[in-house]
């Protein structure tokens, strides 16, 4: 079964989506994602005008040698913009085979262990009082777990609070927006928000929350231990994570469980982490970290340390991206949770697709492959709009995080 087309695809409902699609000289063809946040048409060329000639008349059901074609010989490993692009070549491999086979995905990776993904929803307000109140929103759709995120007084804006509410979309300019910061007002705020919330609601929800990689260590410790009466199930992004050494002194100091991973895009960034047992959970996703094949890698080194996976699961990563992290979660032993933001009307009907959610959990559907699709006629209706994730400074304007 020769691979014999291979294009891509960009839309743009509401926000741009990029999507690789692969068909075999029997006509099958399968799905990947592509999208990387603010710097989508990197990928699209990548793909386009490096992957694509290499992979024309391969024998489709080689996906670990396609893989290991497309990294290795590269010569240039590992990347954002690689790990993507291999992602969704990936990604549309196994939906291939999983279709000749008529089969589900999830029963070619070993099949289903558990019924269900429990997923988490994203709560959040100007307000605690707005964000307890959406938070009853998603207790009232079933929701298990829910990460709260909340304004902080004097502070125009920070991460994870929108009026899009379900369908925060943070990439919402033509030029970067910036952004103000201040820690000190930020660690006064968080706390109160937990303790309302378990006062208000009780300790029967897993309540999470997003630090977005916007503190030091030693101020991740200290949140960490303040927020440990409320007993999150995790939190995520306290640090940045390109010094993983500094998850020790986070460590040393809380029983918070952490959780990690977003932007990494290969095993050998979760390796440290991992092997010093410095995380709870790793947050990796299949369309930024490799794909499935590669995605599995990183759960099963996880597995040997007690680490749990929580794939990040935001309204970039395209209902393709979905699908594909639903057959992994529900085939691996060490899942954690899935963070479920979401998409558009809009969205979903570009992308038609069988997963669907139920008291908590989402479900992927026994259709052969992945379970979703593409409907180019109506993606054709939205053209790509450049859109830029925001930059943060801090209140002297010094560039920070965002
Ligand atoms: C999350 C993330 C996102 C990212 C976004 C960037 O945990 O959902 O932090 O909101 O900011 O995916 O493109
Ligand atoms: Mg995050």
């Amino acid at each position: 079964m020769k691979i014999r087309d291979i294009r891509v695809n960009v839309t743009c409902p509401g926000r741009n989506f990029i999507t690789l699609k692969i068909t075999t000289d029997d006509g099958v063809y399968g799905l990947g994602d592509a999208t990387l946040n603010g710097r989508e048409l990197a990928v699209v060329s990548y793909l386009q005008d490096h992957v694509a000639p290499c992979l024309i008349g391969r024998d489709a059901h080689q996906i670990e040698d396609i893989w290991q074609y497309l990294y290795r010989g590269a010569y240039w490993r590992r990347g954002p913009v690689t790990m993507t692009a291999i992602a969704a070549v990936d990604m549309a491999l196994w939906d291939i085979k999983a279709k000749v086979a008529g089969l589900p995905l999830y029963q070619l990776l070993g099949g289903r262990c558990r019924e269900g993904v429990m997923v988490y929803g994203h709560a959040n307000g100007g307000t605690v009082d707005e964000t307890l109140g959406e938070m009853e929103k998603y207790m009232g759709l079933g929701y298990k777990a829910i990460r709260l995120q909340t304004g902080v007084p004097g502070m125009k804006s920070t991460y994870g609070v929108s009026k899009d509410k379900m369908y925060y979309e943070p990439a919402d300019a033509d030029l970067p927006t910036e952004n103000v910061w201040s820690t000190e007002k930020y660690l006064d705020s968080v706390p109160k928000l937990f303790e309302k919330a378990r006062a208000k609601f009780g300790f029967d929800h897993h309540l999470l929350h997003d630090v977005h990689h916007r503190l030091t260590p030693i101020e991740a410790a200290r949140l960490g231990k303040s927020l440990e009466p409320y007993r999150l199930f995790w939190l995520e992004d306290a640090v940045v994570a390109d010094n993983p050494e500094s998850f020790r002194l986070i460590r040393q100091h809380t029983t918070t469980p952490l959780a990690v991973g977003e932007v990494f895009n290969s095993i050998h960034d979760c390796r440290q982490l991992m092997q010093e047992q410095l995380i709870d959970y790793i947050r990796c996703t299949i369309v930024h970290a490799g794909g499935i094949s590669h995605m599995r890698r990183i759960a099963s080194l996880a597995d040997l340390y007690n680490i749990r996976t929580g794939s990040h699961g935001a309204t970039d990563l395209s209902p393709v991206s979905m699908a594909a992290a639903l057959h992994f979660d529900l085939s691996i032993p060490n899942f954690g949770i899935q963070e479920y933001m979401r998409h558009t009307a809009e969205t979903d009907a570009v992308f038609p697709h069988t997963y669907s959610f139920k008291d908590g959990y989402l479900h992927p559907g026994e259709g052969p492959g992945l379970g979703v699709d593409l409907d180019e006629a109506l993606a054709e209706k939205y053209p790509y709009k450049r859109a830029y994730l925001p930059v943060n400074r801090l209140q002297d304007g010094t560039l920070y995080n965002w």
